[in-house]
């Protein structure tokens, strides 16, 4: 069901929604958007994430029922989760300022939080996270503070046995201003199929030049979420083709690249099963660099597909950093089709 919220100061627009399940949840209260559980009485929110929302014009709130009836809460170390029994949904946010560690450190140790989560949840497969890290792409202390991320990510990834390549969830990695480290992940009791760009290398081969260690996701994952119904996630999107960043400088070149790669991530997508996912049906959230951009970046996605594309119409334009700092805008998607996956 879907209800357009006129109200900007409740901006609430659904992620994910899964049969009888949990909804994860992005929107809250202007000017901040917040990722949150959906409960059977509605969308408890959770702390929120410090990403000023830009627009919310024509943005949808996805009004969201769940009827799960066993629903379990718990913390594990600096994971708080809930679940349930077939679907968890977790965060963590840690206050780098009261914390002695260094950034690759508190990554490392939120990724094993999480992974023992997962673990102790009977809910193995990370099918999505989202990461936003406080000044992304600042300096740590000789090393950029993302790519300070990536190697405590990667070396979480390693130490619990987990995919650290082929096979990784798909993510995304936005920049905040300020606030906490903060992730959110959403996982299941079966691992989501990987899915490429072949008109990107894949991230986790990126060349050392840009860190140390890669960033460790994939394009996108597909999850049999039951029903017949198949979910595509998306992971965030930008204008890089092979490894490299393109159209230095230029908000429209960068918009129309990315939505290049989000149309060869659904294809590929579209090739490992029988669901159809188009790019115009996409729910997604527009990451936008320097919010004087915004409107620039809207006139491509509403050119490219048509301004009454349900993609156009339900999209969120939130102010990030993007992970590289020549990125000037990212885009995350995610869509529910019916169809089964080719085994
Ligand atoms: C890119 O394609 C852009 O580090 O988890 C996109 C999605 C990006 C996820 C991550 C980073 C991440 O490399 C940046």
């Amino acid at each position: 069901m879907r209800a357009q919220d006129e109200n900007p100061s409740h901006l609430r627009v659904e992620r994910l929604s899964l049969p009888d399940s949990l909804a994860l949840a992005v929107g809250g209260k202007a000017p901040f958007a917040a990722l949150g559980y959906g409960t059977p009485h509605g969308v408890a929110w959770m702390p929120t994430v410090n990403a000023r929302v830009l627009s919310s014009h024509g943005a949808m709130a996805d009004v969201w029922h769940v009827t799960g009836p066993h629903i379990e809460s718990g913390t594990t170390g600096i994971a708080r989760w809930r679940t349930d029994g077939h679907w968890l949904l977790g965060a963590i946010d840690l206050d780098e300022a009261t914390e002695k560690q260094g950034l690759a450190e508190l990554s490392h140790r939120a990724y094993r939080d999480l992974f023992k989560t997962l673990d102790q949840a009977g809910t193995p497969h990370l099918q999505r996270i989202w990461n936003y890290l406080p000044q992304i792409n600042g300096d740590g202390g000789g090393l950029e503070r993302y790519r300070q991320f990536n190697l405590g990510r990667q070396e979480a990834f390693l130490e619990a046995g987990r995919a650290a390549f082929e096979g990784a969830p798909a993510a995304c990695a936005l920049g905040i201003h300020q606030g906490a480290l903060s992730i959110r992940f959403l996982a299941g009791q079966q691992a989501p199929l990987p899915v490429e760009n072949p008109r990107q290398v894949s991230a986790y081969r990126y060349p050392e030049t840009y860190g140390p260690r890669s960033p460790t996701f994939s394009r996108a994952a597909l999850s049999d979420i039951g029903d017949g119904n198949i979910a595509l996630f998306i992971s965030g999107t930008a204008s890089i083709v092979g490894h490299e960043t393109v159209h230095h400088g230029d908000v429209l070149e960068q918009t129309r690249e990315t939505l290049r790669n989000l149309q060869a991530v659904i294809a590929a997508a579209n090739e490992r099963g029988t669901a159809e996912f188009s790019l115009a049906e996409l729910d997604c959230v527009v990451y936008v660099r320097h919010p004087a951009d915004t409107e620039a970046v809207r006139d491509i996605i509403e050119g490219t597909l048509g301004a009454d594309a349900p993609m156009a119409r339900h999209a969120v334009y939130l102010e990030a950093d993007i992970c590289r700092s020549d990125l000037l805008v990212e885009i995350e998607a995610h869509t529910v089709a019916a169809g089964r996956l080719r085994a």
